[in-house]
């Protein structure tokens, strides 16, 4: 950090830079983008590895530290900059948001990381990402019986949410039905429509290429 910047190391498709993205929007915390493309495999360099001890993204460099795993990095937000809290007042509620914010981090995500993926013959690669969503997304659906209202946990904007928005859209990539998860898709849609989050999704990153971006066939 350099000034009092604050300094994501990001990839544009990388869910969990996604999270933090959002997290970082949502309050307000301004950022300079460091992008490390994945498909070059530049997060594997000795140079991102003294930034990155696990070499993934994201990392963020605030307050005179350089923080990994996108859990900590938004709990660090959330307990050094309390302002639009992520996390509910209610300990109940505290408890569902990180409920649904770990199933995804440790019960989804991981099984579809781009080194996991690399280890499977290239047709395989979206099935076993598609499945292992729709596994974590039907538990998660089930839990949402009793935790959901316009987001996640009742009506306020939580961790859940930044975890589930993420995770939508990476589904989406993966050819996954959202309309067969009714509350998750509901969820999904009402947070469609808030600015912090559209503005961390990925095609809407500075180092996504024109021809990825929706719509846009070339
Ligand atoms: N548990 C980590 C996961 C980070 C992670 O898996 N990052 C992926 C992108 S979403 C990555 O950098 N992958 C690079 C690789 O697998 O080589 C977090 O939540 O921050």
């Amino acid at each position: 950090m350099a000034n009092g910047k604050v300094v994501l190391y990001t990839y544009f498709r990388s869910t969990a830079s996604t999270w933090v993205r959002i997290a970082l929007n949502y309050k307000g915390i301004e950022y300079t983008p460091e992008f490390i493309n994945l498909q070059k495999g530049e997060q594997n360099s000795e140079k991102y590895g003294e930034i990155s001890s696990t070499h993934y993204v994201p990392c963020l460099d605030i307050d005179g530290v350089k923080l990994i795993e996108s859990m900590s990095i938004i709990h660090y937000l959330e307990e050094t900059r309390p302002e639009r809290p992520l996390l509910p007042s209610d300990p109940i509620q505290r408890a569902q948001a990180r409920t649904i914010a770990s199933m995804i981090a440790s019960g989804i995500q991981p099984l579809h990381n781009s080194s996991v993926l690399a280890g499977f013959p290239e047709e395989e690669r979206t099935p076993r990402a598609a499945n292992a969503i729709i596994k974590g997304f039907k538990a998660i659906e089930k839990f949402l019986k009793n935790s959901s209202g316009k987001y996640c946990v009742g009506d306020h904007i939580t961790l859940a949410d930044v975890y589930l928005f993420g995770s939508c859209l990476t589904s989406l990539r993966y050819n996954v039905n959202l309309n067969e998860f009714g509350l998750i898709y509901k969820v999904f849609q009402n947070l469609e429509k808030i600015e912090s989050f559209q503005q961390g999704a990925w095609y809407n990153q500075p180092d996504c290429p024109e021809n990825l971006k929706p719509g846009n066939t070339n």
